[in-house]
């Protein structure tokens, strides 16, 4: 038997045939061997039967309480090799300061950016959307949802809206929006954001492979072409837990201004 299998059948011996639900308690089990470092990211778990022998308990169980930890982040499963303790969340600092992209500040940390598309298409504007784009109803707006993942660890859930007449396809967007604006001379140069607190929906949670209701940012930004026509609306969620957004502050000048945001 190895290291981390015998550390897990340690913390595994307080599962009792009494008190709460069996599959609950060995749940809390193995949630309190990973936050008390008893196993660590990218340790093993013992195969299911084993658990179970182990811990006296069905297989059936084993498994509810081991699918519940993989949906809620703290275990992953990968076919065809087990379930392992999932790695640990290294946290981002992101300056307010700078305007870029996600692609460019992944890559800028060394990580490989990717996306999964959740809507990707040309729509009638939302009030919200002809307000912020400067859009008659007559128009339409190109939708750009998408998960952002970055070295397979899903970060952020970004929700763009660009008019269509400047984006008429949205599908000419591949990797990077802020690339694809670049292309025909339309990217963004000034943005303000309004960030806020959130806990997430399930849906959401399911899609960050968070628990639900977990604490999370919500972002705004809408951006700005030189000019000083907006160019991009867009609704973002970003994961609390991996976020910090880091903002220099000065004293204001001698006469007192203090710069306009917005
Ligand atoms: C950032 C922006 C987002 C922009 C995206 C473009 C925040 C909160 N959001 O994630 O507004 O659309 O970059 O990234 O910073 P891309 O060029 O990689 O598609």
């Amino acid at each position: 038997m190895d290291d981390a299998a015998e550390r897990i059948f340690a913390a595994l011996r307080d599962v009792s045939q009494s008190g709460a639900p069996l599959y609950l308690q060995l749940k809390k089990n193995i949630e309190d061997a990973v936050r008390r470092g008893l196993i660590g990211p990218g340790d093993a778990l013992p195969s299911e039967r084993d658990i179970a022998a182990q811990a006296d308990i069905s297989r059936v169980t084993v498994r509810k309480a081991v699918q519940d930890l993989v949906k809620s982040g703290v275990l992953v499963q990968r076919h065809g090799s087990g379930t392992f303790v999932a790695p640990r969340m290294e946290r981002v600092e992101q300056s307010l300061s700078r305007l870029t992209s996600f692609t460019e500040d992944m890559a800028r940390r060394g990580m490989a950016a990717r996306s999964q598309w959740l809507e990707r298409g040309v729509y009638p504007p939302s009030p919200d959307e002809m307000m912020v784009l400067g859009l008659s109803a007559s128009e339409l707006v190109s939708r750009l949802s998408r998960l952002r993942i970055a070295d397979e660890t899903p970060l952020a859930i970004e929700r763009a809206a660009i008019s269509a007449s400047v984006l008429p396809d949205p599908r000419e967007v591949t990797s990077s929006l802020y690339m694809a604006l670049g292309k025909t001379g339309h990217r963004p140069v000034r943005a303000v954001q309004r960030i806020s607190a959130v806990n997430l929906g399930g849906a959401e949670a399911k899609l960050l492979v968070v628990p639900e209701g977990s604490a999370c940012l919500q972002i705004e930004r809408i951006s700005y072409l030189a000019s000083g026509k907006v160019i991009e609306f867009t609704k973002s969620i970003y994961r609390g837990d991996a976020y910090d957004f880091v903002a220099e502050l000065r004293l204001p000048g001698p006469d007192g201004q203090e710069g306009d945001i917005a």
